[in-house]
């Protein structure tokens, strides 16, 4: 009896990728200003800079394209839509958005007055962003043990439930818009919220009137935590779980980038309150466009509708989760800091113990996925100090919590023989570690300047 799991697939079609000699990485590293942001991606052999968007669809989605009702009012794709999240999330519901922030855009407007927070365990940078613009502030009530890469806990993305309800009661509920919990919690490394939780957020808020929405990205990937981590869900399905998780809130805000499986989308979906949806969808056919439709094609709602049932399979969530875990795994065992334990999107490179002689202002983590892009042509991101940049009051560059490197890997698109590759690259750099500098800047952008930055290693 084989004991090793192999994909649930197998492969139609290919695309070829090719890695470019190291000369001409070095060349166009230094062209795009030592920011992997602004090289071409033909010039990347292995691209792990998000999982947003870049996954593979099935081939049952690909016929659903080919489905695509492109009427203006009342395609049939997004009844079909409606009928998957009334089914998964139990949601009444829908409206489609073009992606996930398309979403926080029209709800956010609709649920924050000026000067109300938002608390959360860990907003992610596109939500903070829009809860700014609404006029909101972010709160992160996430555990302390998200920020200790080494040390293991099962549910890293919790709430700290102690936390949340002395900030309720310190600054009253009607300070606070809403909740929204981030399954699984990318800023914090893709790591899992338990059902525990969450059902422990949802009685604190209830208790004060607050209302608890769920930014669901990662739904399914959560879900599958909590079947294998959390006692007394190893013998549920992974849709039973959704539905439990989504008992505890009154909506949510999806990239559909993420776990509908698809290459662009995203939507909210509201379980019952029929005036909020009523505001949202008057807002959003402005932002986004009319109801049946939210800025999309019928035939991305249609993929949409489909991915979103395929994402609920086991056998498809355990090839993917573990492939992560075996990217993680051979790094662990090689001796490189990881997040531990490894979460369900990416594996994060712990760039402040890795590179522990490059300060916080020179960018350890950014340095790092330089010298993985020259090493072996991967295209990792820097979550840390450059993204988090400067404070607003004193201009100051501030010291991120944590100094990662992101692998992300996208939904069915890459083998294990590719994150062996990634790998053994990795391994190499550990090996010449002590001979990796810092950068600095030559321009930087006021907003957003990880995006546009452009960037040179310090002179030893
Ligand atoms: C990512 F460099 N994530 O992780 P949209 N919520 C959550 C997300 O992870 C998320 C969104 C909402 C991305 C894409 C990304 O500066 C960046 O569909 C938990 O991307 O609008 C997106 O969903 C927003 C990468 C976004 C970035 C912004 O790679």
């Amino acid at each position: 009896m084989a004991t090793r799991k192999a994909e649930p697939y197998r492969i139609k079609m290919v695309e070829p990728i090719r890695l470019i000699p190291r000369e001409e990485r070095i060349q166009k590293l230094q062209e795009a200003g030592y920011n992997v942001f602004a090289l071409k991606a033909e010039d990347v052999f292995i691209d792990l800079l998000t999982d947003s968007g870049t996954g593979a669809m099935s081939d049952n989605q690909w016929a659903g394209i080919m489905l695509g009702d492109e009427s203006y009012a009342g395609s049939k794709n997004f009844y079909n839509l409606e009928k998957s999240i009334q089914d998964i999330f139990g949601c009444k519901y829908l409206i489609p958005t073009h992606q996930g922030r398309g979403a926080e855009k029209s709800l956010f407007s609709q649920l924050i007055s000026k000067d109300q927070y938002v608390l959360g365990n860990m907003h992610f940078d596109t939500t903070e962003a829009h809860i700014h613009l609404s006029g909101g502030i972010p709160v992160n009530l996430v555990i302390e043990e998200a920020f200790d890469t080494s040390t293991y806990h099962p549910f890293k993305g919790n709430v700290d439930i102690a936390k949340l309800e002395s900030f309720i009661k310190d600054h009253g509920a009607e300070k606070i818009a809403f909740m929204l919990i981030t399954v699984t919690c990318n800023s914090a490394g893709g790591q899992p919220v338990s059902m525990k939780n969450i059902r422990e957020v949802s009685e604190v808020c209830s208790k004060y009137g607050v209302r608890v929405f769920m930014d669901s990205a990662r739904f399914a990937e959560n879900a599958y935590f909590i079947k294998k981590r959390e006692e007394g869900y190893s013998g549920k399905s992974i849709q039973e779980i959704v539905r439990e998780m989504y008992s505890y809130a009154e909506g949510l805000t999806m990239s559909a980038k993420k776990d509908a499986l698809v290459n662009i989308g995203g939507f909210i979906a509201l379980k019952d309150d029929e005036e909020l949806f009523n505001r949202v969808r008057e807002v959003n056919v402005a932002f986004e466009g009319f109801p049946t439709y939210g800025g999309l094609a019928g035939r991305d709602l249609e993929a949409m509708a489909r991915g979103l049932r395929e994402v609920l399979e086991l056998p498809y969530l355990e090839s993917r989760i573990g492939q992560v875990e075996y990217l993680g795994q051979r790094l662990m065992d090689a001796g490189i800091p990881i997040q531990y334990p490894v979460g369900g999107h990416a594996v994060f490179v712990d760039a402040k113990k890795f590179l522990p002689h490059i300060p916080y202002y020179q960018f350890p983590a950014a340095a790092l996925c330089n010298e993985l892009y020259i090493e072996a042509g991967v295209r990792g991101v820097e979550i840390g100090s450059l993204l988090l940049g400067r404070d607003p009051r004193t201009g100051e560059q501030q010291e991120s919590p944590m100094e990662l490197l992101r692998l992300t890997i996208p939904r069915r698109t890459y083998t294990d023989n590719h994150m062996d590759y990634v790998a053994d690259a990795l391994i190499e750099l550990y090996k010449r570690r002590d001979r990796i500098v810092g950068l600095e800047f030559i321009f930087e952008p006021k907003i957003l300047r990880h995006f546009t930055a452009k960037m040179k290693p310090v002179s030893k």
